[in-house]
């Protein structure tokens, strides 16, 4: 039963995987975009909906000259939903023009194809599925200390640790599905893959 559901979640993942884009949701209200920060593979869509107040997305090329490509829309208080498809690798920054203090996000567009690990062999984790606990092993390889960075389906990071030592990580508050993970570091990502959580 439990070996059925895992095949099952690990042939839907790839069924989804196959078929590309994503839709990624961002709620805009007063005064904060949620998620700020969002990390999506190319070609992966961005929506977000205005749940009330005079906000915008202002990803603009005067504004933000740093990202790949410019996108946004206008500032109103209508219950908007705009809606941007990322195409480009790269970082992508943007506010609300009218609160620019407290709305600001990120958009972070990689390439699943192009990014390369650079330890992926001396480093494993187990077991995969976990139950409640994974084990890293191998992170003694590195002369860095490295980070692990885990993302729900949509691209949302939902843990980040810094490695200090700890090669233990509890993931009994994770709800079953599947999962992403990196683990980086100052030269970049050492490895990356997918996880299962029971
Ligand atoms: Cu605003």
């Amino acid at each position: 039963m439990k070996i059925t559901s895992t095949l099952l979640m690990i042939f839907s993942f790839f069924a989804f995987a196959a078929n590309a884009q994503t839709t990624h949701q961002v709620e805009v209200s007063s005064f904060m975009f949620s998620p700020a920060e969002l990390q999506i593979e190319v070609g992966d869509a961005v929506q977000w909906t205005n749940l009330g107040g005079n906000h915008n997305v202002n990803g603009s090329a005067s504004d933000f000259p740093n990202n790949p490509v410019p996108f946004g829309n206008e500032l109103s208080t209508d219950n908007w939903v705009y809606e941007f498809t990322f195409t480009e690798e790269g970082v992508y920054n943007y506010n609300c023009v009218a609160h620019p203090g407290p709305m600001q996000g990120t958009i972070t567009v990689v390439d699943p194809l192009s990014v390369s690990e650079y330890a992926a062999d001396e480093i494993s984790l187990f077991p995969n599925p976990i139950r409640d606990f994974v084990q890293i092993d191998g992170l003694e390889n590195l002369s860095e200390i490295p980070t692990l960075s885990v993302f729900d389906a949509q691209g949302k990071m939902i843990k980040q640790k810094v490695l200090n030592g700890e090669r233990r990580i509890d993931f009994s508050n994770f709800s079953s599905g599947m999962y992403t993970y990196q683990i980086t570091t100052n030269r970049g990502v050492a490895k990356k893959g997918k996880l299962i959580v029971e």
